[in-house]
């Protein structure tokens, strides 16, 4: 098994996961190890995986690889959305060129491919209704990252239909758990916290994102490499929605502070309102569901890690305020 952007945060717990799941499967990663990449994430199953440092767009490389696998999982991509409205640049090679490289290698080696996106193709919903997302919304993405996320997304599909390549796309909603980037909404608050700064609350905090755990979008993504069928698009969701000011106001309480101990701060331009995936396609299909059904609990859990691993976030963190403080966020 190939995994790109396996040294990220959904993809190095989806690597731990693999290689606790299946011991006799040999996995590669590759990872250009960029701001958001790191080779440490991968400790705790060194030894057990062959780490490669490089471009998911050296499309020589990214040959040489495919040739060599069975089962590429495509998890590498510019993954936030302030950074891809201050340089959409490296979204743009990294998201549509890569995967564009990389199908140009699973379809000259026959090989399978399983693409990871993201809930945010499809635009957002308003506030106060119930619709929701299924695999057939039309896409209407809002950012330059939610853009290169569709165009890559387009490439997937056209490839499967056009030249047949064995590929299944899955789009799922938000993710919290360990070792995620403190650029992103939760850890950076956890983060403040311990640092003592007050978490950072954009515009009004209206806006819902739907909570799905690190760990249960990886099992659906198991699911669909195992059973999925080629071709097909399933949707990942918890089915958890929340405000950004329900999240900030749960973290202060869980970490002892008052629950208005927080600060609003300039809204982001083109702010999506609201995100919520029909995933009854992949759990009715496939029998997904989410095993941190209690959110509370696994943002608990979350928090505790982000306490015990300083060493690992504190590096990331001033560079990451750095780039919010210019913006006034
Ligand atoms: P991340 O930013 O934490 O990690 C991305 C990884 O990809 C990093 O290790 C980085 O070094 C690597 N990478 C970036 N560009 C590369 C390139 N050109 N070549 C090789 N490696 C490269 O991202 P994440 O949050 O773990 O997201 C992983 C995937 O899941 C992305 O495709 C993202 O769109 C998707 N996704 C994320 C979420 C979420 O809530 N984080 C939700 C749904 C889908
Ligand atoms: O400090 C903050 N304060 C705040 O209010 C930050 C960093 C974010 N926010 C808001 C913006 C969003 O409404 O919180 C919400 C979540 O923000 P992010 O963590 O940046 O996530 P989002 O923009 O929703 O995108 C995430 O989910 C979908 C991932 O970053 C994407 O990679 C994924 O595709």
């Amino acid at each position: 098994m190939l995994i790109t952007g396996g040294a990220g945060f959904i993809g190095s717990n989806f690597v731990h996961d693999t290689v606790r799941r299946y011991p006799d499967v040999e996995v590669t990663v590759l990872d250009a190890l960029t701001y958001a990449g790191s080779q440490s994430n991968l400790d705790p199953v060194a030894g057990q995986v062959t780490f490669v440092h490089g471009d998911i767009c050296d499309a020589e490389l990214v040959d040489k690889l495919v040739a060599e696998t069975d089962v590429l999982v495509h998890f590498a991509a510019e993954s936030h959305v302030d950074n891809s409205l201050n340089d959409p640049s490296p979204f743009i090679k990294s998201n549509i060129i890569g995967t564009f490289t990389l199908l140009e290698a699973v379809r000259k080696h026959d090989k399978r491919m399983h693409h990871i996106s993201t809930d945010e193709v499809f635009g957002d919903l308003p506030l106060d209704s119930v619709e929701q997302f299924t695999e057939q919304t039309a896409y209407d993405p809002s950012s330059p990252y939610s853009a290169s996320k569709a165009g890559s997304d387009m490439l997937v599909r056209a490839w499967a239909r056009s030249y047949g390549v064995a590929a299944t796309l899955s789009n799922c909603a938000n993710n919290y758990g360990p070792y995620q980037h403190v650029e992103k909404l939760i850890p950076r608050q956890i983060t403040n916290v311990l640092i003592g700064e007050k978490p950072k609350l954009y515009g009004a905090g209206e806006n819902v994102r739907e909570w799905t755990h690190v760990d249960d979008h990886n099992d659906a993504v198991h699911r669909i490499i195992t059973d999925g069928r080629l071709g097909e698009t399933y949707l990942i969701g918890s089915g958890d929605e929340r405000n950004n000011k329900q999240i900030i106001e749960k973290i202060l309480t869980l970490m002892g502070e008052p629950a208005d101990a927080y600060v609003h701060v300039n809204d982001r331009p083109g702010h999506d309102l609201r995100y919520s995936n029909d995933s009854t396609k992949i759990r009715t299909e496939l029998g997904w569901q989410p095993r941190y059904a209690d959110f509370d609990a696994g943002l608990a859990a979350t928090i505790d890690w982000y306490k015990a691993n300083t060493a690992w976030w504190e590096p990331q963190k001033g560079a990451a305020e750095a780039k919010y403080k210019v913006l006034g966020r």
